[in-house]
């Protein structure tokens, strides 16, 4: 914080990843990849099968809502120098809602490493034990890899977050081959795709502003237990983390996985879209109540 750039499109949602396809903003990795997913299909990664889509969205509840991202988050290592720097820990401190100082990271730190251990020993244990490739026993990575692998990989790639006598190659010797093997593979792919372009924030912002909207109208579910009206004012927000930073606009889509706020940034109308779970939608005024 800030994010000038997030600000100049009128987001509040402090959260990376997002992303912008076209006037189209979207909130939350789940809801990126959805969108990959359906306006790429020729390069959609997704599982085909109902077992294999259930495995895949298993996969992301558990890194994200049943909580090893969070634990992985209690793993950063009390020597990284920016936690010297109180108005980064106060950062954190208001995104994450619990203490960072390095005593509170120190205490912690025992029950996080038991419940990534764990999530070490699963994977070892029953995806990954009959010595496949990849989760789904495909010939490359699929999306059920990249849910399963993120946090995993991040925690393998930041020096001093794993203790190496417990979480090692030597006891949990299929994660780790399988986190290289990911890794290569997403070496080779990365050379092989075209080169992204960079821009600078005020020029992404103003090529946003300046596009067409991308995305097709939800509507909204009438039959939605929220009981919200199109064009009800509501404000939405994660509550995870995050959760001081609410955005604020006209609902116009609201389906069983997606809710759709229509916003202004320098006179020109915004969409943002966020997934539905792990966030909360609330009622502003009229045009409909919020029972949370
Ligand atoms: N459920 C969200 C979680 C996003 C999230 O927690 N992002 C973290 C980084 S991994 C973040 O933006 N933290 C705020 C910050 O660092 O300022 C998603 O899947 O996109």
């Amino acid at each position: 914080m800030p994010r000038p750039d997030l600000s100049a499109l009128g987001v509040k949602y402090r959260r990376i990843p997002v992303m912008a396809i076209g006037r189209d903003v979207y909130c939350d990795s789940r809801i990126i990849i959805r969108k990959l997913e359906d306006l790429f299909p020729e390069g959609a990664l997704g599982a085909s099968t109902a077992e294999d889509k259930a495995i895949e969205k298993f996969l992301e509840i558990w890194n994200i809502e049943a909580g090893i991202f969070t634990r992985a988050s209690q793993l950063i290592p009390t020597s990284m120098p920016l936690l010297n720097d109180p108005k980064f820990t106060k950062d954190r401190e208001e995104f994450s809602g619990r203490p960072w100082s390095k005593e509170h990271i120190a205490e912690n730190r025992p029950e996080a490493v038991a419940a990534i251990r764990s999530g070490f020993r699963f994977l070892e244990t029953t995806l990954l034990a009959d010595g496949r490739k990849w989760v789904l026993k495909t010939e490359k990575p699929t999306l059920a890899d990249i849910e399963a692998i993120w946090t995993f990989d991040w925690l393998n790639g930041l020096k001093g977050a794993l203790p190496r006598e417990l979480i090692s190659d030597q006891k949990y010797p299929k994660v780790f081959a399988w986190i290289a093997r990911f890794n290569d593979a997403l070496k080779i792919a990365k050379a092989q795709a075209p080169k992204p372009a960079t821009l600078k924030g005020d020029a992404a912002v103003e090529r946003i502003l300046n596009a067409p909207f991308a995305d097709k109208d939800l509507g909204i579910d009438l039959a939605d237990p929220l009981g919200l009206q199109q064009g009800a004012e509501v404000e939405v927000f994660p509550i995870d983390s995050g959760t001081q930073h609410h955005d604020q606009g006209r609902l116009i889509g609201l389906t069983e996985d997606e809710v759709v706020l229509s916003t202004q940034a320098k006179g020109t109308e915004v969409r943002l879209h966020f997934p539905r779970t792990g966030f909360r939608i609330r009622a502003v005024t009229g045009g409909g109540q919020s029972k949370l």
